[in-house]
C-alpha cells in the first residue's frame, strides 16, 4: 500500500515522516507541485483541496494538512491565513513572526493562542476522511529555540516552560496539533491498510 503525503512544506513533511513512520505503508511524495489555490472558508476545505488534488492525480489515498496559529488577542489572526500572514509573497517565516509580533505589540499579555491542524485523507474516488488536533499555549514577545518551523519559536507551552522549537523532533510529536490530529486519523488508516 502507498500514502502520498500531500505538502509543499518541508517542516511538514519531516514531521509526518515520524508520525506515520509505524505504520505498514510506503510513503510517496508528489512528482510535481500542483499549485493548489487554497481557498477554502475553513480548515477543512483547504485540507480537502489539498488531499482531493493529489489523490486524484496519483490515484493514490493522500493525506494533507491545513493548519494555522489563532491567535486570541487577534480575534484568530493569523488563522487560516497563518502561511499568507504577509502581503510580501516572498516573505519568510522569520518575516511572518516579525509581522506577528509587531500587530501584537499595543496588546496585553498574556498573549494566548493555539494551534490547529485539520487533516484530510482522500481517495481517488473521492471520499474523504477529516480529523483535528489543537495545542493550547502562548506567543512570547521574544523568539526561542531552533527546531521545528513557521511560528515555533514564538509559541510557549506553558506548562513545560519551552516553546515548540526547543522540543526536539521526537516531543514536539508527542504534543502538537499534527501529532494529535494524525493520532486521531490511525483507525481510520489501519482500516484502509486492511482492504
Ligand atoms: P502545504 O499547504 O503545502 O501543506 P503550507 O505551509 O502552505 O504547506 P498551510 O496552508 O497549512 O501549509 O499553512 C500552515 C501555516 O501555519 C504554516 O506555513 C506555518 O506558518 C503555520 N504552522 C502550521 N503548523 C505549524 C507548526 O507545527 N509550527 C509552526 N507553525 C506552523
Amino acid at each position: 500500500k502507498r500514502l502520498l503525503i500531500a505538502t509543499t512544506n518541508p517542516g511538514k513533511l519531516v514531521e509526518f515522516r515520524d508520525l506515520l513512520g509505524d505504520l505498514a505503508v510506503e510513503l510517496v511524495l508528489p512528482e510535481r507541485d500542483l499549485q493548489v489555490v487554497e481557498n477554502g472558508r475553513s480548515y477543512a476545505e483547504n485540507a480537502a483541496l489539498k488531499a482531493h488534488a493529489y489523490a486524484a492525480a496519483s490515484g493514490l489515498t493522500a493525506l494533507a494538512d491545513d493548519s494555522g496559529l489563532e491567535v486570541d488577542a487577534l480575534d484568530g489572526a493569523p488563522g487560516l491565513y497563518s502561511a499568507r500572514y504577509s502581503p510580501d509573497e516572498n516573505a519568510s517565516d522569520a518575516d511572518r513572526r516579525a509581522l506577528l509580533l509587531a500587530n501584537l505589540q499595543a496588546k496585553p499579555r498574556p498573549w494566548t493562542a493555539h494551534f490547529h491542524c485539520t487533516l484530510a485523507v482522500a481517495q481517488p474516488d473521492g471520499s474523504v476522511h477529516y480529523t483535528q488536533g489543537n495545542v493550547y499555549g502562548e506567543i512570547l514577545p521574544e523568539e526561542r529555540g531552533n527546531n521545528g518551523f513557521g511560528y515555533d519559536p514564538l509559541f510557549l507551552l506553558p506548562e513545560l516552560g519551552r516553546t515548540m522549537a526547543e522540543l526536539t523532533r521526537e516531543e514536539k510529536n508527542t504534543l502538537s496539533h499534527r501529532a494529535l490530529a494524525v493520532h486521531a486519523a490511525q483507525p481510520y488508516l489501519q482500516e484502509l491498510l486492511r482492504l
